[in-house]
Formats: structure tokens, sequence, C-alpha cells
């Protein structure tokens, strides 16, 4: 496995890389260019430029998180050919700097919601917090003013200015996009996407919805292993894959991570590595990534992603934020470097331990 960090570039993160590259183990950065709008399309030299940055700091770039898909293609309209047209480009262009894993999301409107952003646990850490119950007491168009009150000030991955002023506009564009009909939406998208893929050596990672249920009446297609099934079947090619969060999907108690690890493990192109802990009927928290922190059991996932042979990228995925630190929230320095440290513990102890058994000792 390649041992990743997600940073947002200078400008956008409250993180140094040499902090990043201060933590054990590490290999490189999951970066992305925080001025890209959807559907723009990402230029050689800025690609090279935050390529550079980061080898500076003698991390390696090991993949894009996110080059986001314009709504024209989500909801299939007359200009989607010309946005994939911009998509394809950009895949070329990060091929030719070297990068070749592309995490990407097919959500209409909200990417991934959170009722409160700095929910202050027992001890004083701050959490994200997913509650329902509040959800289904507000408008959508308020979901924006929740999270952007909570920001902090950071520009915040789907929760753009810029897409808030459109909001209305984009229901409307969505109107009649049934979830039949953005599975098709994404078929066309990966049909075209793919062989060029193929052609530049492109790992494509869908991440799943967070959390993994229909909010507002959107249509939601990566909400479980059938959905995932559905999505690796359409184009069959390694290139077509998909991101696995565990915290995203795990946050249903119905989504067994371990059986989805050992049903869709060869098309697994990307790990998040984050627990969640369960309070009440789609209610849950984002806690620390050790198993005992949580409702879900980190042993058994990496043992499963040990077991699948994965040896992509994975990074911890959100953390809490401690000590005091100013950070974006779900990415501060401290619990994340912890997190990772424990992945790699429980991916040392696995495999020792499962080459102990199968030499017979
Ligand atoms: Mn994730």
């Amino acid at each position: 496995m390649k041992w990743g960090f997600r940073w947002y570039g200078e400008k956008g993160d409250s993180i140094s890389l040499n902090n990043i590259r201060q933590i054990p183990g590490i290999n490189g950065i999951v970066g992305t260019l925080l001025n890209k709008l959807p559907g723009d399309v990402w230029e050689v030299s800025e690609i090279r430029e935050l390529k550079e940055s980061i080898e500076k700091d003698k991390l390696e770039l090991l993949g894009i998180e996110s080059v986001a898909v314009h709504d024209a293609i989500k909801a299939g309209t007359a200009e989607r050919d010309h946005y994939i047209n911009n998509y394809i480009q950009t895949i070329r262009n990060l091929s030719e700097c070297g990068v070749h894993m592309i995490c990407y999301s097919f959500k209409p409107i909200f990417g991934w919601a959170k009722t409160t952003l700095n929910y202050e646990n027992e001890d004083g850490s701050l959490a994200l917090l997913y509650d329902q119950a509040v959800v289904d007491n507000m408008e959508p168009g308020d979901m924006y003013k929740l999270i952007s009150s909570q920001s902090k000030g950071f520009q915040l991955s789907g929760w753009e200015e810029e897409r808030l002023s459109k909001f209305n506009s984009l229901v409307e564009m969505y109107e009649g996009v049934t979830e039949e009909v953005l599975f098709d939406n994404l078929q066309y998208f990966l049909e075209k996407i793919i062989p060029v893929c193929e052609e530049t050596d492109m790992k494509m990672g869908i991440h799943p919805d967070d959390p993994p249920w229909e909010i507002f009446g959107f249509p939601r297609i990566t909400k479980n292993l059938e959905d995932l099934k559905r999505i690796t079947s359409m184009v069959d090619s390694p290139c077509n894959g998909v991101t696995l969060c565990t915290g995203a999907l795990g946050a249903d108690p119905d989504n067994d991570m371990v059986e989805i690890v050992h049903a869709i493990g060869d098309r697994i192109n990307f790990v998040h590595f984050r627990n969640v802990e369960f309070l009440g009927y789609r209610k849950f928290k984002e806690t620390a990534h050790l198993s005992t922190e949580g409702s879900l059991d980190m042993y058994a996932i990496m043992e499963a992603l040990i077991e699948v042979g994965f040896d992509g990228v994975i990074r911890p995925d959100h953390g809490r934020t401690l000590w005091g630190e100013v950070a974006r929230p779900g990415y501060g320095l401290y619990d994340r470097a912890m997190g990772i440290t424990y992945m790699q513990g429980l991916h040392e102890a696995i495999t020792k331990s499962k080459n102990e058994t199968s030499s017979g000792k």
C-alpha cells in the first residue's frame, strides 16, 4: 500500500508539507487544485506546479481528489459532451504529469453533508456529526447556510459560494433525474472516459455517498454494495473503480464493510480509512480511527484489504480537531497523523501474522 495524506495546497490548508513529511512511513499527498470549478480543464502547467511543490518536500503526488464532475454530466443535459471532453483532457494532462489516480463522485447537488462540523466531545476535541432529524426539519437551501456558517473560513469542497448562488437553477437542472436516470448518466460518462483511462493508465475511484442514504429527495447511487457492483460492471475495466470510504459507507449499519471489500476488492482503487460511531437511527459522528473509538471494526477492514491484495493508495480520512489547532473541519494534523500510524500498525501486525501462519510457525 502507498500511505497518503490529503492536502489542500499552500493557500487552502492550515498544514505545511513539512509537517506531513515528518509523519512516519508517509509516502505522499493526495492533492487538489482548489481554484478549479467543476468542468474546468486542469492545465499541465498547473498540475506540474502542484507536483513540484510536493516533491520539494520529498513527498509524492499519489493522486487527485477530486476532479469534480460538472452538473451537466450528472444531470445529462445538452452540454454534457463539452464537459466530458474537458474531463478527458484533464485525465490526459494528469497522466502526462505522472498522476494515475483520480477520486470523483457522482452526487447531485450535495456531495457530502454533516449537520455539525464542530461537535464538542466530552474530552474537548471537535468532530463532525450527522443527524437526520436536523435535516428533516430543513429546506435544502438552508443546508448551505448551516455548513458555511461552521466552515471557519475554509472553502469546503462541494459547498462553494459559487454553487450556492446557483442553487435554484441546480435544482431545476435535476428535475426528473431519478436514480435510474442518474445511473444512465454515469454509464454514459464512464463509457466515454474509461477507454481514455485505459490508454493513459488512470485509475478512477468513485466516492460513496456521505451519508449513504437519500437526503432531500435527491437521487443517490453510491450508497451500498449493490450500487457499487452495478457501477463497476457498467464498464468492465480495472480503471473503473471505487474509492472505498469506510466512514461514508460505514455510516449505514447495514453496510458490512468486510463483505464489501471482498466483493469488489479488485476494483478498489483508493481507500479512505475512517471510523464512525452510531448514535441512533441515521445519526452518527466521526471518531478517532481506532476500532475502540467507534462502531466499525477497523482491524477486520484492514485485514480484508490485505486479503484482497489491495496495493493502491490509502489515507486516513477525517479526524477530530485536537489540541487547539485551527484546521479545516475533519482535516486537522494530529488525529490524522495518529490515525495513519495506527493504520500502519494494523497493517504490519496483520501482514506479519499472516506470513507466520502461512510458513507454519
Ligand atoms: Mn471519504
